[in-house]
């Protein structure tokens, strides 16, 4: 049997918030590729709603541990990065795409860096200008809207289709773009547009993108025609049905998407 596909997970793990690491392992492992984590920041709780939550940048872990896999030769199909600590992560990240990649290895950036037209607190203007040299390597980019415009340099209230063309990476999904009454994916594979939606449901859960983004890994890299339109549906899909599920577990599941339950019906199988 040939090997499987195996991914490399770049991201922070919130240790209780259902976003980053801790949904990337399982949807990505749930399509039947291989996930490997390294985590960028370990929190206690995600940034989006949990007072105090407490940090630890994983920086000098990151090169320690890059630095053994180098020594046992290790390659990935796929590198997928989200959420970093610091500068100094995303130009680590460069070098970790330069030495883990291949001629085949797809290289899929998620630039968490914004939503709902502001850029994160967190962020500074040297960490966007470090991202955007990041989405430079990539084969595809997920941005919702908010970092799509923050990613071409225009105002948040530019049209969808104008920031979509100044991107300049060979294929982009614009995530979370809203059009009467439904949310859309407004996308561009090598030259070609598309865009499919699913219904919008008023319910603002931190960590719909990572949930979006792994899905779209994991089914892209099970594909051996590594066919994107087909990841993307698939992707789209399986995030309305979390949302679904999570719309029928408030008030208690406030704090992000109840991936688990569309997991267990076999949902990216
Ligand atoms: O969902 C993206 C994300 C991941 N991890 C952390 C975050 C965010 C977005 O705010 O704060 C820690």
């Amino acid at each position: 049997m040939k090997p499987q596909k195996r991914v490399l997970a770049i991201h922070d793990i919130s240790c209780i918030g259902k976003c980053s690491l801790s949904v990337a392992l399982p949807i990505v492992s749930a399509c039947g590729v291989e996930a490997v984590a390294l985590p960028t920041v370990i929190l206690s709780t995600h940034t989006g709603g949990f007072e105090g939550f407490a940090a630890r940048e994983m920086t000098e872990e990151m090169r320690t541990f890059a630095a053994h896999w180098r020594s046992i030769g290790v390659k990935f199909d796929c590198i997928y990065t989200g959420f970093f600590g610091s500068v100094e992560q995303i130009n680590l990240t460069e070098k970790l795409i330069h030495d883990f990649g291949g001629d085949d290895t797809v290289v899929i950036v998620d630039p968490v860096l914004g939503d709902n037209g502001r850029l994160y607190p967190c962020f500074s203007d040297e960490y966007v200008e470090a991202m955007r040299r990041l989405t430079a390597l990539a084969d595809v980019i997920t941005p919702n809207l908010t970092e799509a415009a923050i990613l071409a340099g225009l105002p948040f209230d530019t049209a969808p289709e104008t920031i979509l063309a100044r991107l300049n990476v060979p294929n982009v999904i614009i995530t979370g773009v809203r059009r009467e009454g439904r949310i859309g994916y407004l996308s561009r594979f090598g030259g070609e547009k598309c865009e499919i939606s699913t219904p919008y449901v008023p319910l603002a859960l931190h960590g719909t993108g990572d949930v979006f983004a792994s899905a779209f890994c994991g089914k892209l890299m099970a594909d051996p025609q590594r066919d994107m339109q087909l990841a993307l549906a698939a992707a789209a899909d399986f995030c309305y049905g979390c949302v679904r599920e999570t719309v029928k577990r408030q008030p208690s599941h406030w704090y992000g998407l109840s991936f688990e339950d569309m997991l267990k019906k076999g949902a990216l199988r």
